[in-house]
């Protein structure tokens, strides 16, 4: 599967390249500007092309994540247990925040309780609402269902427009923060939903959401997570045949099955 990273003080980041929940936490290492190794998981069996079921996970990885998913940051402490691990995209995030917030690690959430409240709010309304619909859409096989959900989809985007800052350029306003990495990994993928679905996000009665994904997916920090598997492949290719499993009803991850 992968072999064992070799854990330091610094913080190894496990990632799959193709991952937009580990996406969440790359991006947010990368704005924070925190020290980190980079150490790929692969989670599908290169021969059949199937996820790898968590029996069949290594040890080595199931011990620092007993689900078996990326993202996941661990590193050695000074205090016990030697070993800290830290898993799902949001609270790894927030890990990130706590851990470094400085002049040299800008802050990703904003200073005040309520306003960081709403930026929590957001980043849970997304992800159980919009999050399963997006996977959803894909592995549903019978074309009316798929229009039913593309409905619950626009209608998620729509809540996203109302309930975002109104001056952006970002999601809370001003400041890049934790809840434009939240989201932005799934509008990353807007054109994988263009191409199995035929479905244009954000739609366009969203002016400000489409401002907002043209704004923040050229950025660094986004940019430097688009990286294929292997040097001079195209990460768009291959993310969009990465999500063939998932739009022809194939693909065995817990999310493809979580989210039916
Ligand atoms: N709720 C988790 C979801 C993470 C997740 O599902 N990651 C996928 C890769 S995109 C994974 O590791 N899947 C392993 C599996 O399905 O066996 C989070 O927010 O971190």
């Amino acid at each position: 599967m992968a072999s064992a990273p070799k854990l330091g003080k610094e913080l190894t980041f496990l990632c799959s390249w193709f991952c937009p929940f580990a996406q969440r936490t790359w991006i947010a290492l990368l704005e924070k500007k925190t020290p980190f190794t980079y150490h790929e998981v692969s989670l599908r069996n290169p021969k059949t092309g199937l996820w790898y079921p968590l029996t069949e996970k290594p040890k080595w990885f199931t011990d620092l994540n007993p689900l078996g998913k990326v993202p996941t940051l661990a590193y050695v402490s000074e205090c016990e247990p030697e070993v800290q691990t830290v898993y799902e995209s949001l609270i790894c995030n927030e890990f990130l925040e706590d851990l470094a917030t400085s002049e040299e690690h800008p802050a990703l959430l904003p200073p005040h309780p309520a306003v960081r409240a709403r930026a929590r709010i957001i980043m849970d309304h997304f992800n159980t609402h919009f999050v399963p619909l997006f996977y959803r859409i894909l592995v549903r096989q019978d074309k009316q269902q798929q229009q039913e959900v593309a409905k619950e989809l626009l209608a998620q985007c729509r809540w996203l427009e109302d309930n975002i800052d109104s001056n952006g350029p970002f999601l809370m306003g001003e400041q890049f923060s934790l809840v434009d990495c939240a989201v932005l990994p799934w509008f990353v993928r807007s054109y994988i939903m263009e191409h199995f679905r035929q479905l244009p996000l954000p739609p366009s009665d969203c002016p400000k959401l489409t401002r907002w994904v043209e704004a923040a997916t050229k950025r660094p920090s986004v940019t430097g997570t688009y990286k294929a598997p292997e040097e001079g492949e195209s990460y768009r290719d291959k993310l969009l045949e990465h999500y063939i499993r998932y739009a022809d009803g194939t693909a065995n991850s817990t999310s493809a099955a979580a989210f039916k």
